[in-house]
């Protein structure tokens, strides 16, 4: 059976959805757009959204991105990332144990360590935004983007294994909100080529090309 994907490519499901295509499995994105982009997420003819009940009984925390997999069903976009990668295997899965605790290591660290901060200043460079959030978020990354720097240069230019893996995705899936700070992402210079090596990556822009379709 297809792979199921639930949520709309203006979400986490990117970083799945990502992780499909650079494996090569086939999968199914069945929309559904979070509640608090409609006006009104109950009415009848509402598209299926974080808050209808068909969804509430995928994930009743009533979030975006789930994963079916032929039953199994999995939420959290980063832990389901890695579960594809560990199920279809290849270069960017990871070849080991260790590989594997440091993948799970790096997509908690970004989600813990980077990801509040990161939309922080996504959400506060428009027009309207606030300036002194985007500027607390940025001061905020330069501790860890700093040690992400580091790391990279240690691994030839990747976070494990010296090579594009999951681990990748998962990071720089987070490290793109940061990007409209771009005098940030310009002083870390590894990051600078690791994000634009890893958003070079056919995968990520065909991903891309169908989240610009989408309704903003
Ligand atoms: N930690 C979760 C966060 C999921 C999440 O916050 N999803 C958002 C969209 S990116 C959502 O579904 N929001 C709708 C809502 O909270 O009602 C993950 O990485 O999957």
């Amino acid at each position: 059976m297809t792979l199921k994907i639930y949520g709309v490519l203006r979400s986490r499901a990117t970083r799945p959805v990502w992780a499909a295509k650079e494996l090569g499995l086939a999968y199914e994105l069945i929309p559904v757009i979070q509640s608090y982009r409609l006006k009104d997420a109950a009415a009848a003819d509402a598209p299926l959204n974080t808050a209808s009940p068909a969804f509430l009984k995928v994930n009743p925390a009533g979030q975006v991105p789930s994963l079916d997999d032929d039953g199994f069903v999995l939420h959290e976009s980063l832990a389901i990332s890695l579960y594809l990668a560990r199920k279809q295997g290849g270069p960017i899965a990871p070849a080991n144990l260790r590989e594997e605790a440091q993948m799970v290591q790096w997509s908690l660290w970004a989600a813990t360590g980077c990801e509040a901060k990161a939309l922080q200043i996504l959400y506060n460079s428009g027009p309207a935004g606030d300036a002194a959030l985007r500027q607390d978020g940025i001061e905020a990354l330069k501790r860890p983007f700093t040690a992400l720097n580091a790391a990279l240069a240690a691994g030839g230019g990747y976070l494990v294994g010296g090579r594009f893996t999951v681990a990748d995705i998962n990071v720089a899936e987070i490290v793109r909100y940061a990007q409209p700070a771009t005098a940030l992402i310009d002083a870390y210079p590894n990051i600078k080529a690791w994000i634009a090596t890893c958003q070079s990556r056919p995968a990520f822009k065909a991903m891309m090309v169908e989240r610009d379709q989408e309704p903003a």
